[in-house]
């Protein structure tokens, strides 16, 4: 029999099979227990004690947050509190390029943003027309967004992927209100990074299925500098382009990325982001 993990606490798995839902175990002796069992993920079940018996090759798996099988990640990200980063928003985008794993980006909290300051949206979206991603702009205030955003889950296997207090889980009880979600108070939640949503937890939704997940805000990517050059949005498509084939764009003499800053084809925001992404990796 075979199974789909939609929860897990340190032992237990929330395991979906044949329409039903039951907690289970990796069975005894398993060297199953030295791999990292995610939600997401599709494992064998011995049909008479519904344990664990093996785990099924993945699609991709993210660390942050621990999930497999994903069809899409939606970076969620607030216009404020927390505070708007296109650093932090770029950084998860090159993750996802890095897991094989489709990018959408969802901006929160549009209601937050006043009427009058216009030119702050205008400004986020040129930013965001030049990933060459599809994002959404949203607000659960106002209600803009969330029907075009809804559409996008369909017939898919998504997770959100954000920092604590962006509303996650808040959009999740806009769309889907069946799951009652637990929402958090952001003010007490910044500065004592308090996370709301613990665990990573699988949805069944209409024609799909969408992770609820713990919220983080920095964490060292599993990456190397040279993946980072490989992943990272606008600056990727120039990989092998320069001098040198592992040329990280930095001050390397015929640097393909370079010539296009110069040129005005690379926003310089963007590469400095790229610059400041690749200086606090250490591998
Ligand atoms: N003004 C406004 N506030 C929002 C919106 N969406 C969420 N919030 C608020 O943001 C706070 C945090 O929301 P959560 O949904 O708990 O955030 P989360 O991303 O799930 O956080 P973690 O579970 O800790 O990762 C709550 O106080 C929400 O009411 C929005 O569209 N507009
Ligand atoms: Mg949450
Ligand atoms: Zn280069």
């Amino acid at each position: 029999m075979k199974g789909l993990v939609i929860a897990k606490t340190r032992r237990h798995y929330v395991i979906e099979a044949n329409n039903e839902t039951f907690t289970s175990v990796i069975k005894g002796t398993l060297h199953l227990h030295n791999l990292n069992i995610v939600v997401g993920d599709k494992v064998s079940l011995d049909k008479d004690t519904k344990q664990i018996i093996s785990l099924e090759d993945r699609k991709n798996f993210l660390l942050r947050p621990p999930v497999a099988n994903i069809d899409q990640v939606l970076i969620v990200m607030s216009v404020d509190k927390p505070p708007f980063s296109l650093f932090l928003v770029e950084k998860f985008l090159t993750y996802c390029y890095f897991a094989e794993v489709k990018p959408l980006v969802v901006i929160t909290k549009a209601d937050k943003i006043d009427p009058k300051e216009e030119e702050k949206i205008k400004e986020i979206m040129a930013h965001l027309d030049g990933y060459a991603c599809d994002y959404f702009i949203t607000s659960i205030k106002s209600g803009v967004g969330l029907d075009k955003l809804k559409a996008a889950f369909s017939n898919k296997v998504s997770a959100l992927m954000g920092q604590t207090g962006v509303g996650k889980s808040s959009l999740i009880n806009a769309l889907f209100p069946e799951f009652e979600r637990e929402i958090g108070d952001i003010s007490e939640k910044l500065g004592r990074g308090r996370h709301t949503t613990r665990e990573v937890i699988l949805l069944k939704i209409e024609n799909g299925y969408l992770a609820d997940t713990p919220g983080f805000s920095s964490f060292e990517l599993p990456m190397d500098k040279e993946a980072i050059a490989q992943n990272y949005p606008l600056i990727k498509r120039y990989f092998g382009k320069c001098y040198f084939n592992n040329c990280l764009h930095l001050s390397e003499t015929g640097c393909a990325v370079k010539k296009a800053l110069e040129e005005g084809k690379i926003p310089p925001m963007i590469y400095q982001n790229y610059v400041k992404l690749i200086e606090e990796t250490n591998k």
